[in-house]
């Protein structure tokens, strides 16, 4: 059975949470890291229906949408929310959710001018200080439920992002986001990749 294949830019962005999908499952997968859309081969690019990437191929599937292979990933490897019901997978995905709002904010202030400023002081107590907020109220270590999920690798790409782009001291009251930063880093399935990815400028 050939390895799933993953086309996404040489960066974090959009394609980050999905390497790190299939990096916690240990998947074994060919991670395609172009410059340019162009630089794919022209049967990929006939392939992607929005002629955007992350894209991502395996045995039974043809994907794209960064939301839609993750939650694709995420109910592969029965991930999708804390103890698996569906009040605590519907509560998951929406937090999910609010990783592009972030990301995206991100992305406008690193590399098309939006204010460092805003950034700073208004989006990120606007959302990661939410975040904090609710996972302390479900004790601190996992966002639903009593284990690891997808909400949870999720939100930590956000604070790893913010970490990796020097926004340390904006989080620095997060305490509970950055602890459990600090103990899905150190998870044996993920220590070598993040260790060991390339360098990132978006
Ligand atoms: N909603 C899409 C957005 C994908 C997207 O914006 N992809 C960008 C890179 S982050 C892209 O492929 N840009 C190249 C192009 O549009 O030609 C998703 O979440 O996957």
């Amino acid at each position: 059975m050939s390895q799933p294949t993953f086309y996404y830019f040489d960066g974090r962005g959009k394609g980050e949470l999905i390497r790190l999908l299939l990096t916690y499952f240990e998947v074994k997968f060919t991670d395609i890291r172009i410059n340019d859309i162009n630089e794919l081969p022209q049967n990929i690019l006939d392939q992607l229906p929005f002629g955007q990437v992350p894209y991502y191929i395996d045995e039974k599937i043809q994907l794209s949408q960064s939301l839609a292979i993750q939650l694709y990933l995420a109910n592969k490897f029965n991930f999708t929310g804390g103890d698996n019901n569906e009040e605590q997978k519907a509560i998951s995905n929406s937090i999910v959710n609010v990783a592009p709002d972030v990301l995206d904010h991100l992305y406008k202030t690193l590399n098309l001018g939006a204010s460092v400023d805003d950034f700073k002081n208004k989006i990120i107590p606007k959302f990661v200080g939410r975040l904090e907020t609710l996972l302390t109220k479900n004790g601190g270590k996992f966002f639903v439920g009593t284990q690891l999920s997808y909400a949870d690798l999720a939100i930590f790409n956000v604070v790893d992002n913010l970490l990796y782009f020097g926004f340390n001291d904006q989080l620095s009251t997060y305490t509970n986001l950055l602890s459990q930063h600090k103990s899905i880093s150190s998870l044996p399935q993920l220590v070598s990749y993040l260790e060991n990815r390339p360098k990132a400028t978006f």
